[in-house]
């Protein structure tokens, strides 16, 4: 008997991790009023679909790769999609198939007939009804929840949203109630239900799944599967993108994240694209974690036609990625450093036989062993597929993977933790000998599987490049494909294959101009598009003086004023007030540049992931004493809702100055906050 390390996840919590890709489907009220959040006085009559079609749904998450889908069966507005016995609040009295139809008894049987395994949501704030915050509620909300595990088949996954209590409509009381999440809704009996009706259910947010933390679909680098908390684990201050390393209990993270802008369909609304996509399942799947997409039918009771489009095109990217994996598909020789009591039982052969008990061990405190790959002939990938044993813990703390060229081993990629899945976007290579090395263990390894693929260049080369700065001058390149190298020049000259490879980051201090383009070490070095980035001066003497409004909270250090003075565009100055007339443009701030300067322009540069809150009106004055103000330029950032790159404006004759107003005076989509990554001056 191998001892396992640490905590160990149930059987169920294996089968939801094999799930992998789900989604969780948003329709209701809200589909039909336009909202993210329904207030709870919404009428059941607006809920009428013209075209709903379950199948529909079920068949587009198939053909996208998907193995799952959850339904949000009561939202924050409380409007229930199946004749619940609990409220008048619900799919009864819509006119859809004039009250006699259950929508989630349709959705759970498309999902069988397609092979999707079936979820619920079922949002414990209610903004509908009226005992919302007294224990009257709470029976009701158990009763619901009853009426779901009991009346539609087997659940995977019964999804507990964390957004609880505020206002709502209360049976129209229209107040402001609070309750305590971790006790009012008794999660313990919560359990015992789920238990007695759902045993193979994985509860999210109440001990089996953690969520990640962000509604981006993003895990971190390093996302360790157990953590320690109950509901809501509201109290654990470790990052759970991050998790626990001796955390209490298996609890691996779900990343969810909407294929739209918001949860519920709105016409317009921004779709994720193939790539971004791509770009998830890496930092989703490929860290340990799952993915849950969110889709939104539209009013027509569909899944839209550009949505469609986007999933289709993702899911054969990632078939066309991991449909060969070579050391399946090539002759390969397995062999490993150290195997437990040198037992067939243990050898190296097991991470390639696909069988999902069998693995590969050594005995325990060998350091540094290492999984050796010979291959007869050279095989190509840039995808490394690690799996880990999961029934014995997570044993592996750190490794890397080797590769041989020319005669040498050369490290192609290092990472951290594993668990159910790690996946590695890696340089584009030719070998016949890879090397696996668990430089850091916390227990001998468990290795069920290593797989090696192939992703098609062309979408390697998709992935986005970004470059930032920080306040202190220090420049960042970042290609969204860790297997991509970056090419830079500084003197505005554009790159090529002569330019200085990025190795770490470097300084502008005085600012300038980096152009940069990432590329595959393959023959003829397929590249990137060159990104042109202009950064102002030296900011490090620059203090706010003042801003008209700032934001209370600071998002774990995203968010505040002086986050202006970064050029990172994931930290931003942010209007925030919950009267909304009071954070809606025009808001300014004024900045002390520490010296009088001749300033020849401006950047600007916009937060990145949202548009929400950008400018595209704006005004600069300059002053030398803070007290007797120049306007010096305004006019519009066009297109910046669609295009979020650093803006550079030019006087046409420069300017002094020792202060500087920024004046955001209309923000995109008539917005009603103010959100600005950074701003600088070009001196130079
Ligand atoms: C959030 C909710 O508030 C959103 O509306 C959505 O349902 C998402 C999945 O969870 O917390």
């Amino acid at each position: 008997m191998i001892p396992p390390f640490g905590a160990i996840p149930s059987k169920r919590q294996i089968h939801w991790q094999e799930t992998e890709a789900y989604s969780i489907v948003h329709f209701g009220i809200n589909t039909f009023t336009g909202k993210e959040w329904g207030y709870g006085e919404e009428p059941p009559s607006l809920f009428c679909p013209s075209a709903f079609d379950a199948d529909q749904w079920a068949q587009v998450c198939r053909d996208a790769g998907l193995n799952g889908l959850i339904l949000v069966c009561k939202h924050h507005d409380g409007f229930c999609l199946w004749p619940t016995q609990t409220t008048e609040h619900c799919i009864r009295n819509s006119p859809w198939k004039n009250g006699q139809g259950d929508m989630v008894a349709e959705v759970a049987a498309a999902c069988r007939k397609h092979g999707l395994k079936f979820g619920a949501y079922i949002s414990p704030w209610d903004r509908n009804h009226p005992e919302y915050g007294r224990a009257a509620y709470v029976e009701t909300y158990h009763q619901q929840l009853k009426e779901l595990l009991t009346g539609y088949g087997p659940l995977f996954e019964i999804f507990f949203d964390g957004a609880n209590g505020g206002d709502g409509f209360y049976g129209g009381a229209r107040e402001h109630r609070k309750i305590d999440g971790q006790s009012y809704y008794q999660w313990e009996q919560i359990k015992r239900l789920i238990k007695a009706h759902q045993p193979d259910a994985c509860l999210f947010e109440a001990g089996d799944i953690r969520w990640v933390g962000n509604e981006l679909g993003f895990a971190e680098e390093t996302c360790w599967a157990t953590y320690s908390g109950t509901a809501f684990a509201r109290g654990n201050p470790v990052p759970r993108g991050v998790g626990e390393r001796n955390g209490e209990s298996w609890m691996p993270a779900e990343c969810d994240f909407p294929l739209r802008k918001g949860w519920f369909f709105l016409e317009g609304d921004r779709i994720r694209q193939p790539e971004e996509l791509f770009e998830i399942y890496f930092k989703s799947i490929g860290r340990g974690g799952t993915l849950n997409i969110g889709l939104a039918p539209d009013q027509r009771g569909l899944i839209h036609e550009d949505d469609v489009k986007s999933l289709q095109a993702w899911g054969r990217m990632v078939k066309e990625t991991f449909h060969e994996d070579q050391l399946q598909s090539t002759p390969v020789q397995c062999s490993a450093s150290h195997t437990r009591g040198e037992d067939l039982q243990f050898s190296a052969a097991h991470v390639v036989d696909g069988i999902q008990d069998t693995f590969w061990t050594t005995d325990d405190g060998v350091a540094r062993p290492e999984l050796l790959f010979t291959f007869d002939k050279p095989v190509e990938f840039n995808v490394v597929e690690v799996r880990e044993h999961l029934p014995l813990g997570q044993r592996v703390d750190a490794f890397t993977v080797e590769v041989w060229i020319e005669g040498a081993w050369s490290e192609l990629s290092a990472a951290t933790s594993i668990g159910y899945k790690r996946l590695l976007l890696t340089n584009y290579c030719k070998t016949t000998k890879v090397r696996l090395v668990f430089t850091q263990t916390s227990a001998s390894p468990a290795i069920l599987k290593v797989g090696l693929f192939k992703a098609p260049l062309n979408l390697v080369m998709s992935g986005k490049l970004t470059v930032t700065r920080d306040k202190e001058g220090w420049v960042q390149l970042h290609s969204a494909n860790s297997g991509l190298s970056i090419r830079y020049t500084v003197d505005g000259s554009e790159p090529d294959a002569t330019s200085t490879i990025y190795k770490r980051p470097f300084r502008l201090q005085s600012g300038g101009t980096v152009r940069a383009y990432a590329f595959a070490c393959v023959e003829g070095e397929p590249r990137t598009p060159t990104l042109t980035q202009t950064f102002g001066g030296d900011r490090r003497r620059w203090k706010v003086v003042s801003t008209s409004l700032d934001s209370p909270n600071t998002k774990n250090g995203k968010v505040g004023v002086e986050k202006l003075l970064d050029d990172d565009p994931a930290t931003y100055w942010h209007t925030f007030h919950s009267d909304k007339s009071k954070s809606a443009p025009p808001h300014e701030v004024v900045l002390d540049m520490g010296e009088i300067l001749e300033i020849k322009g401006f950047t600007f540069l916009p937060r990145d992931h949202e548009s929400e809150g950008t400018p595209d009106k704006y005004e600069f004055h300059l002053s030398l004493d803070g007290e007797n103000w120049d306007l010096v330029s305004q006019g519009e950032f066009s297109n910046i809702k669609a295009s979020r790159e650093m803006q550079v404006i030019r006087l046409e004759h420069p300017k002094t100055g020792r202060f500087l107003r920024f004046v955001a005076t209309h923000v995109v989509d008539d917005g009603n906050f103010v959100a600005v990554a950074g701003l600088g001056a070009i001196v130079a």
